[in-house]
């Protein structure tokens, strides 16, 4: 059994989404994490070293952070055909964008949050948010999904953070409709009802 360790309207909430995609069977386990608001606190028994969510535990294997889970799991249910393969020529542009997310959209994210987006090292080291967004409209003006005509676990990822925070994402009408043809898929919908466990 897969286990997924998940506190509500958190970074868990969108591997909910993944595992009901790929239809795999899976529990979830509350845990308690430090909230803004000064709720909430580190749950002992959350395996995750730094005491986050999301983490799962497959077959007694611990793995942590969202892109290595969504990686981890796209391939571990293939069938289910959100993960492009290794030989498929959309493997290499999958990666790129879960590894864009978590290297670049949400580093320039966090900065805007901090209010350092403007410093040079972020300049330098990921760019502005208006060049994230620049990227993001000219993948969604050529398909409707991230990857052209294919839905696939980058969508589930990056439409995620959009519908978390609608700033994150492009303004403008076409990720507006990107993002209520995600949140209508089946899957997300069941993941909303689950999220609080
Ligand atoms: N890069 C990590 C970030 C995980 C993360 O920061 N999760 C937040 C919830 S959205 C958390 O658990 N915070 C609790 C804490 O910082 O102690 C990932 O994407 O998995």
């Amino acid at each position: 059994m897969l286990t997924l360790y998940h506190a509500p309207q958190s970074r868990s909430s969108r591997i909910i989404w993944l595992l009901e995609e790929l239809g795999a069977p899976y529990e979830i386990r509350l845990t308690s994490i430090p909230r803004r608001d000064g709720s909430g606190g580190p749950d002992p028994a959350n395996p995750h070293p730094d005491k986050k969510v999301p983490a799962i535990v497959d077959n007694g294997v611990l793995v942590t952070e969202s892109i290595a889970i969504a990686i981890y799991l796209g391939d571990a249910f293939p069938d289910a055909g959100i993960a492009p393969k290794i030989g498929d020529p959309l493997r290499g542009p999958y990666l790129e964008w879960l590894a864009y997310y978590a290297g670049v959209i949400e580093p320039v994210m966090v900065a805007g949050f901090g209010g350092f987006a403007d410093n040079p090292a972020v300049l330098a080291t990921w760019r502005t948010s208006a060049d994230v967004h620049a990227r993001i409209s000219a993948a969604l003006a050529k398909g409707p999904y991230i990857l052209g005509d294919r839905f696939t676990a980058a969508d589930v990822i990056i439409g995620s953070v959009g519908q978390w925070m609608r700033s994150a994402l492009p303004p403008g009408q076409v990720v507006d409709d990107y993002l209520k043809r995600i949140g209508e898929r089946p899957a997300a919908q069941r993941a909303n009802a689950k999220d609080n466990g």
